[in-house]
């Protein structure tokens, strides 16, 4: 029986949540008692269906600590084949710890928690200049012979404007509030659009449809981590006060494009006039004042915290968010982004998907406490 998307989904390019609601998945959502969430159509997720629906021998990364499984240490293997894994590992630099003002008094999208603006301390970390790529992925992969998520479930969500007509002929499950995302059999980190697709001629482009403890588990083999919201805030700010966009208040300074964003008419029209309508090689726009590219725009990217859009406005030093919760928060916005969707390609904005989600624009990068 055809996996039932359970139905939520965050875009995390629309303003108003929409609920993506499966048209095939009613008979089984029944069998199964009420969908979560669906009353209130409070999608803010893309949901997985119940983790029953992953075979639980296969399901190797949910009892296992990654810190564990995927350390150095864990994995025996020669010095050379370490060496080579080095080589591809992404660049890191010093984002010297301080105090910021995090969030905003004037939210682009107040729904998301943007503010208040607040006060925080975040020591000093180092941070990947570059999304984690295909490559740098694949390093992980052949190292550790980790299985994603989305490759487990067997699907995964991709916008539908990027999907050839083969694959969009075969999928029956119309997603009737915001049919541009399709849930695609057989789209995974090495098939972004599904099983006619590959990576091998974009193996620099942000690695995808990764979910959070996919990107977790690639951290902690890298002695790294995912960066909390406020580090990933800081970084992204540059240096820059209350400015809106990594490199400033104005989206296009002197006419250049400063990240991979939409322009065009979503969700019919991108005109690509960034250069692309995709995901971009990493690192083809203009570095932050820190030297980090794409914080905003091309992939999403995932962050360590849980999401929640209360926030104390007492100084909080080194905050790691919500102690539990059930979506994580993702940073910076994506190459689907447009002002009149999604205006969350700012430092200060937010969204969140459930851990398990994973998506055509959905990617992460790493820090660490110390230099690698
Ligand atoms: C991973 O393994 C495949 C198959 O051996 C190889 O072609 C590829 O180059 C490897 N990738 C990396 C990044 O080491
Ligand atoms: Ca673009
Ligand atoms: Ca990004």
């Amino acid at each position: 029986m055809v996996r039932c998307f359970a139905l939520l989904f965050v875009l995390g390019c629309v303003n108003k949540p929409v609920c993506l609601q499966s048209s095939s998945c009613g008979a089984e959502q029944e069998e199964r008692g009420a969908p979560q969430g669906a009353a209130s159509c409070g999608c803010e997720k893309l949901k997985r269906d119940a983790p029953a629906a992953v075979d639980p021998v296969e399901d190797r990364t949910a009892s296992v600590d990654p810190a564990v499984r995927y350390s150095r240490g864990a994995n025996k293997r020669s010095s050379e084949a370490q060496a080579d894994e080095r080589k591809v590992q992404s660049k890191m630099v010093l984002i010297s710890g301080g105090e910021f003002l995090m969030g905003t008094d004037n939210p682009g999208i107040p729904a998301d928690g943007e503010g208040p603006q607040r006060l925080v301390h975040v020591d000093s970390f180092y941070m990947d200049v570059q999304e984690v790529t295909n490559r740098q992925f694949q390093s992980f992969v052949n190292a550790t012979g980790h299985v994603t998520e989305a490759e487990k479930f067997g699907d995964s969500f991709v916008f539908e404007g990027i999907l050839s007509e083969a694959v969009k002929n075969q999928i029956t499950q119309a997603v009737a509030a915001a049919p541009w995302w399709l849930p695609v059999k057989g789209a995974n980190w090495r098939h972004p659009e599904g099983p006619d697709s590959h990576i091998t001629d974009r193996l620099d482009h942000p690695v995808l449809h990764v979910s959070w403890a996919d990107a977790v588990a690639y951290c902690s083999w890298a002695n790294k981590r995912l960066p909390t919201e406020a580090e990933w805030e800081h970084a992204c700010r540059g240096g820059l006060k209350d400015r809106l966009y990594p490199w400033g208040n104005k989206l296009n300074p002197k006419g250049q494009h400063y990240a991979n964003l939409w322009q065009g008419d979503f969700p019919n029209h991108n005109s690509g006039e960034d250069g692309y309508i995709k995901t971009s090689p990493v690192m083809s726009f203009p570095p932050n004042g820190f030297g980090l590219y794409d914080m905003v725009g091309n992939a999403w990217e995932w962050t360590s915290d849980w999401w929640t859009v209360h926030h104390t406005t007492d100084e909080q030093h080194n905050p790691k968010g919500p102690t539990s919760g059930t979506d994580k928060v993702k940073k910076g916005g994506s190459y689907m982004c447009h002002k009149s969707y999604c205006y969350r390609y700012r430092c200060a904005a937010r969204s969140q998907n459930t851990p398990d989600s994973s998506a055509s624009n959905l990617g992460f990068r790493c820090v660490s406490q110390e230099q690698q």
